[in-house]
């Protein structure tokens, strides 16, 4: 039984906990912290996990195998970096952190102790539609892709979503999948900005990243954070001889009064849930089976991050901006994208 304690007890946080403790088998929540101490406090008397103060406490709590760390975007990095110092194996939800070079002192703390321990939280590589389209793409029978149209749509977002989030938090997703998706790099990034909605106060809302990658096939995203009917995740790749999309599966249509309808999911919980279980239990069954973890590691977690950089510079300047990657430590030279 391994047992993992949860740094953040937000959202994903506690959605995180429900699934390990009510879901996933071969996984005991033992431990819980957060900077808000009334709500890890409910979170553990509701689950039995003994509540910390301090997150590097949870961390160096004997009672603790490795940790999950759900907490804000800019607290990631202390707590990955003092995961690695304990010698624990550390599942960091999306960005691994919100500097390249934050990501790269990462990386040079990994490569000291020699082997994998960071997993990153990009859940699509773990999502049904997004593995049958990469298993479309590698049967070849489109040809070789030449362009890939993204929507990334959120019904709202939270008071403290900032300009640049619709890059670094969201779009982070869409730089992470193509990079998996088309076993390739993003070599460059242009934005554009339509006219902007009204539901978005002072965000720049929506936008258009325009993701080149080395081999030359060009991806649009469409990033719309406060589109209000629901939330709504479409890709469609076209290739030489014809295309292929994400099939948008839904549980029921109903048809009435002259219309044809189907419920869109609410939020990434809804959407994603079962990427996430199918995510954490690849996790735990690679750690309980004595290995290293083997989804999406600190040099994608790196490299996202190079390329939400550049995407935050292009928005900035209107330019289009390059990717210049570091060189890729021996530790990740193995990796394929699975
Ligand atoms: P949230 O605001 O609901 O929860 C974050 C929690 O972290 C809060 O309870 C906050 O008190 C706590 N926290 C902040 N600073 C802390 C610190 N220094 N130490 C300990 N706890 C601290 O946010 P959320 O939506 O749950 O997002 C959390 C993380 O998960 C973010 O990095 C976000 O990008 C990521 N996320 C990923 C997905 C996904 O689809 N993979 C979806 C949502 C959020
Ligand atoms: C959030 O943090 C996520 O990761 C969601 O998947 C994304 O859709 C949302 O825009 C982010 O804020």
């Amino acid at each position: 039984m391994l047992k993992v304690g949860v740094i953040g007890t937000g959202m994903i946080g506690q959605d995180h906990i429900r699934r390990m403790t009510t879901v996933l088998a071969g996984v005991r929540v033992t431990a819980v912290s957060d900077v808000d101490t009334a709500v890890a406090a409910s979170v553990g008397a509701r689950t039995g996990a003994r509540v910390h103060s301090l997150g590097v406490d949870l961390i160096n709590d004997p009672e603790v195998d490795a940790v999950v760390v759900c907490s804000w975007g800019p607290t990631h990095e202390q707590y990955v970096l003092a995961a690695i110092d304990a010698g624990k194996p550390v599942f960091c939800e999306k960005p691994l952190a919100t500097t390249q070079e934050a990501c790269l002192r990462i990386i040079d703390a990994e490569v000291v102790v020699g082997r994998r321990l960071v997993q990153v939280g990009y859940m699509r590589r773990y999502d049904g539609e997004y593995r049958a389209l990469k298993a479309a793409l590698g049967r070849g029978v489109i040809g070789s892709p030449l362009m890939m149209h993204c929507t990334h749509r959120n019904a709202s977002v939270p008071a403290f979503y900032e300009k640049e989030m619709a890059i670094t938090d969201t779009a982070v997703h869409e730089i992470d999948m193509v990079r998996w998706l088309f076993d390739d790099e993003v070599a460059a990034v242009r934005v554009l900005v339509p006219r902007r909605s009204r539901n978005g106060g002072e965000l720049q809302d929506p936008l258009m990243l325009l993701l080149e990658m080395s081999s030359g096939v060009l991806v649009d995203v469409e990033i719309s954070v406060n589109i209000r009917y629901g939330y709504d995740i479409r890709g469609e790749v076209v290739g030489e001889n014809g295309t292929a999309a994400l099939g948008n599966a839904s549980p029921v249509t109903v048809r009435h009064a002259g219309t044809d309808s189907r419920p869109v999911p609410a939020d990434w919980r809804e959407r994603f849930l079962r990427a996430y279980d199918v995510e954490f239990q690849e996790w735990i069954d690679s750690l309980s089976a004595g290995g290293q973890p083997v989804g999406p590691s600190a040099w994608d977690g790196y490299a996202a991050a190079v390329v939400s950089d550049a995407g935050v510079a292009a928005l900035r300047t209107g330019d289009r901006v390059p990717v210049v990657l570091a060189d890729r430590p021996k530790l990740y030279a193995a990796e394929v994208a699975a």
